[in-house]
């Protein structure tokens, strides 16, 4: 039977590059997205190679969310796999110095977007007991750097909701998979720089960061594991990232 793939925040980055990699499979694609022209572009391309439904989707609004689950075509309501991936950051400030709004919009999509889709995908794939959710979380929510405070907060959440997804699926034959990326270069920054593309590039320079393709081709995987396997998190960086210890200040009054 051909698998239905729902994958959010399809429009770019990771997202895009995992809809090209399913394509390839020939599955039932459902690209969702606020950006409903570039799901359109991506749509015409991968016609050829299988089914696409696209649809605009913003994970922030529960009206949204409630409409595009109920103009699902009928051939594509059993959702086999889920790719909870529609994400931002927002802003590199210290907390006592950030837009607050900034936050709310990174709480609204990360964890309650994320949330929304869990909530309205996860009865049908309950219902035939099969599927599967992948959780697009971060090295942010594993590994705290100045001014991650809140994305790498929303993160952490996704990586401890993954887990209690899974205690909640006991005996089901639903997998729950958090992957957990590192620097990629998509189009992150430039929304976490409001457009300032210079800023954005300068993050990338001189690295060699994980690009969308990779991000996707990990996606692939975890999925196409045999259904008994369930790779629960799965943290990956570019080699040319790793940790730096633990910082000290030898200037504060004490
Ligand atoms: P991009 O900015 O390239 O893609 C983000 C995608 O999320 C876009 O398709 C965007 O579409 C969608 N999106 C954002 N807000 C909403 C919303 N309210 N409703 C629906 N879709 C939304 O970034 P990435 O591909 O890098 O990011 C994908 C995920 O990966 C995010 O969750 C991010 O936090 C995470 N991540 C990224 C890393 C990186 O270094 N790039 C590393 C680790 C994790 P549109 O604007 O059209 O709605
Ligand atoms: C994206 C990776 O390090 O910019 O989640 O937060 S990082």
């Amino acid at each position: 039977m051909t698998k239905v793939v729902l994958i959010t925040g399809a429009s770019s980055g990771f997202g895009e590059a995992a809809a090209r990699k399913f394509a390839q499979d020939k599955c039932k694609l459902i690209l969702a997205a606020r950006s409903l022209d570039k799901l359109r572009a991506l749509a015409s391309e991968l016609s050829s190679q299988c089914v696409v439904h696209v649809a605009a989707l913003d994970v922030t609004k529960q009206e949204s969310v409630d409409t595009f689950m109920t103009s699902l075509p009928a051939d594509f309501r059993n959702i086999d796999l889920l790719v909870n991936n529609a994400g931002l950051a927002l802003g590199l400030e210290p907390a006592h110095l950030v837009d607050f709004s900034d936050w709310e919009t990174m709480v609204d999509t990360n964890i309650k977007g994320l949330l929304r889709m869990t909530r309205a995908v996860l009865p049908i794939m309950v219902e035939r007991n099969t599927g599967h959710i992948i959780n697009i979380g971060s090295t942010a929510g594993n590994w705290p750097y100045p001014g991650g405070n809140t994305y790498g907060g929303t993160k952490a959440f996704v990586q401890n909701f993954s887990r209690g997804l899974r205690a909640d699926l006991l005996g089901k034959r639903i997998r729950v998979t958090c992957i957990e990326p590192g620097m990629s270069e998509t189009n992150f920054s430039n929304v976490r720089f409001k457009g300032d593309d210079t800023r954005a590039d300068k993050v990338y320079e001189g690295t060699k960061p994980l690009s969308a393709e990779d991000v996707a081709e990990i996606i692939y995987w975890v999925n196409a594991m045999p259904a008994h396997v369930n790779v629960n998190t799965l943290e990956v960086m570019p080699t040319c990232q790793t940790w730096s210890g633990l910082a000290v200040s030898r200037t504060m009054e004490q």
